[in-house]
């Protein structure tokens, strides 16, 4: 894993970190949103800055949900970690990578949406000092990425149909549907019957158990391009049995924590594609490392979202223009999300569906700090 960060940029200068701040951002949303785990109303966020002694802020998110329902983390365990071991861990140290991030938390173990917040703010460190942008620094190669959009669950499958028009209208290149027991099958078979063959997929988001395996299979006749994590968040054994009969393929999201995982995951059989999120797999050096086991075994790849702020975002876009992600990610700008995001502007899907990956040194956006001041609950600073 180390070697991923450093093999993308080289040995540098040494960078000494000499100071943090953690701030829990409360943003609402404009429409709550709603999985098998449960409805998000304000997306409550851990955004972290990270100083260098020579005047460098870099940012980064650890993007964990508000609450332990999708996997344990939640901003609360976020912010511990990074206040009482995370932050500590690094502060006063020279670090020249950011694998040298990814060693110096180390013991930490799990817990990984925190450390990829610390990670990822020393790759925008690393980005304003280089005048690169974060898609050159990880050698991604795609001017612009596909993307798809996530449809929450509604409470009638007419409001769910209108969601889906209205996104295809913005030429979203795929539809995931979120389904859960009691809205599956029936709520499958009303969108191709109203949209046809459009590229449609499923996310149940753990909602099932080798129980359910004859529903389950009973899919594979609407032709999706892939089944999100139907089983449980933690196990890669039973997924393995239920895509031995299942000719959709499996993607795995929550039962994907790390680089190893992946691999344990493939070897079994358990998956057919993988759904990377920066933070669930440990960083962006895990990123790259579950890149480049995938690409080496013709593995596709999609970058996933965590309802992030922009400042999450920036880093999934960048992961996204590598070349083995080859499917279209979950990217809806902020503005389908939230009133006021803390970039601004923020990226857009363009008709034909891609959103244009910035080239520009840094970050790629600019940050609105009077809009992370204003949705701040809690802030909490520290100097080596
Ligand atoms: O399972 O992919 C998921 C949002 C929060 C937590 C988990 C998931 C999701 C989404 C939204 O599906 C995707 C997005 O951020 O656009
Ligand atoms: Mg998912």
């Amino acid at each position: 894993m180390h070697d991923s960060g450093s093999r993308y940029i080289g040995e540098r200068e040494p960078v000494r970190l000499s100071g943090a701040e953690l701030v829990v951002v409360d943003l609402p949303l404009i429409t709550e949103f709603t999985t098998s785990f449960g409805t998000t109303r304000t997306r409550q966020t851990l955004l972290v800055r990270l100083h260098t002694a020579d005047g460098v802020v870099g940012y980064g998110e650890a993007a964990a949900l508000n609450d332990p329902f999708y996997r344990s983390e939640t901003t609360g365990t976020c912010l511990h970690i990074l206040r009482d071991y995370g932050v500590p861990m690094v502060l006063g140290k020279d670090v020249r990578s950011p694998g040298d991030i990814v060693g110096l938390l180390a013991p930490i173990r799990g817990h990984g949406f925190a450390k990829a917040a610390l990670e990822c703010a020393f790759w925008h460190i690393l980005a304003q000092r280089e005048g690169r942008s974060l898609s050159a620094l990880l050698g991604g190669t795609r001017q612009v990425i596909e993307v798809g959009d996530s449809i929450g669950i509604h409470p009638t499958t007419e409001s769910t149909l209108e969601e889906i028009a209205l996104r295809l209208d913005e030429g979203y290149r795929r539809i995931k549907l979120k389904i859960a027991p009691g809205r599956d099958v029936p709520l499958v078979e009303a969108v191709r019957e109203r949209f046809g063959d459009i590229t449609l997929m499923v996310d149940a988001n753990s909602s099932y158990s080798l129980d359910d395996a004859a529903l389950l299979w009973s899919l594979d006749r609407y032709n999706l391009l892939m089944i999100e994590q139907p089983l449980a968040f933690d196990d890669i054994v039973d997924h393995a049995q239920l895509q031995r009969r299942l000719a959709t393929p499996i993607c795995l999201d929550e039962s994907i924590g790390s680089p190893d995982d992946a691999r344990h995951a493939l070897d079994l059989g358990a998956c057919r594609i993988i759904n990377v999120k920066p933070g669930r797999v440990g960083g962006i050096c895990a990123s790259l490392a579950i890149h480049d086991l995938c690409r080496d075994r013709d593995v596709p790849l999609w970058v996933g979202g965590m309802l992030e702020s922009g400042i999450g975002r920036a880093f999934n876009l960048a992961v996204a223009s590598l070349p083995g992600f080859t499917l279209p990610a979950d990217m809806s700008p902020s503005h389908v999300f939230y009133a006021e995001d803390v970039i601004d502007p923020t990226y857009e899907v363009n008709p034909d569906g891609v959103i244009a990956v910035p080239q520009a040194p840094g970050l790629g956006f600019p940050i609105r700090e009077d809009r992370i001041a204003r949705y701040a609950s809690y802030t909490w600073s520290a100097k080596e």
